[in-house]
């Protein structure tokens, strides 16, 4: 792997991949709808809006393997869903077919299955349920990769992102942390290994309370680093001084599943 293009440059884990990948591969070209503030001389940055998709065509050119983050990273306005994740999703995946890219990997969420109960663990191979227009939107990307990987021979690892932050910063998140450099890991993996077709893989370090088998990543060598557990005390503590609504603490997907609910959780499925 020679030429990675990375989308979503300037966001969260944009900015921390850029110090995370530097050295890793010989050339990175950095892709966002805006320039991140703190670029580099030696970073190459390329400006592009996935839903145009001339300029997704200008970005995609001569690069072997493809990083997906770019698009809105929460739940916002079906419109702006829409353009960025959904149009956009699509643009990419097809001008890298056209462009003969070989790999993708995409960063799809834990909120395509986020109305699973927190008592329920899961693995890849369940349905999607995803708690918001986000989340369908990751579902959707994930359908898109297995179109492409399935009929076009791409090869395509969608990494279900837990919450991507140095320690898990409440009790939800000790359940779905990823360290950076575990989610390096994980790009890594989709970006180089053989037997990569079309997987799906949870983004979480060791976190003894998951809700999610994680084997199909383990299976392809993957070695989670950062342990949630570490940091019990400080994560639970933030839930002690704001406690959540009864439906966040119900599924997986927390707070993304109150918004707008209207369902009753008592009539959930488990
Ligand atoms: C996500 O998918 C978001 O991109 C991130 O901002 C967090 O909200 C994360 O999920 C989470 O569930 O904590």
């Amino acid at each position: 792997m020679q030429t990675v293009l990375v989308t979503g440059a300037a966001g969260g884990i944009g900015g921390r991949l850029r110090r995370l990948l530097k050295g890793i591969y010989p050339t990175i070209r950095w892709s966002d709808i805006k320039t991140p503030p703190d670029l580099a001389a030696d970073e190459t940055f390329v400006q592009a809006d996935l839903a145009n998709m001339g300029e997704v065509e200008k970005i995609v050119r001569g690069v072997e393997g493809i990083v997906h983050l770019g698009g809105f990273s929460v739940e916002g306005p079906w419109q702006t869903i829409l353009n960025a994740n959904i149009i956009g999703c699509y643009n990419l995946f097809e001008a890298a077919r056209r462009a003969k890219v070989e790999r993708i990997v995409f960063a799809s969420s834990n909120h395509a299955v986020g109305f699973y109960p927190r008592q329920r663990k899961i693995g890849t191979d369940e349905p999607v349920r995803p708690d918001s227009r986000y989340g369908v939107s990751k579902a959707f990307g994930e359908a898109v990769g297995a179109m492409y990987a399935y009929k076009y021979g791409l090869k395509v690892t969608s990494i279900r992102i837990g919450n991507v932050d140095d320690v898990p910063v409440d009790k939800r998140r000790l359940s779905i942390w990823i360290r950076p450099d575990d989610l390096v890991q994980l790009i890594r993996i989709g970006l180089e290994h053989p037997d990569i077709r079309c997987e799906i893989f949870f983004g979480a370090s060791d976190c003894a309370r998951a809700w999610w088998d994680n084997n199909d990543a383990f299976r392809f060598g993957y070695r989670p680093k950062g342990m949630a557990e570490n940091h019990v005390e400080q994560a639970l503590a933030v839930d002690a001084k704001n406690p959540l609504d009864p439906v966040a603490e119900w599924y997986q997907g927390g707070t993304y599943c109150s918004d707008e609910f209207d369902g009753g959780v008592e009539r959930s499925p488990t």
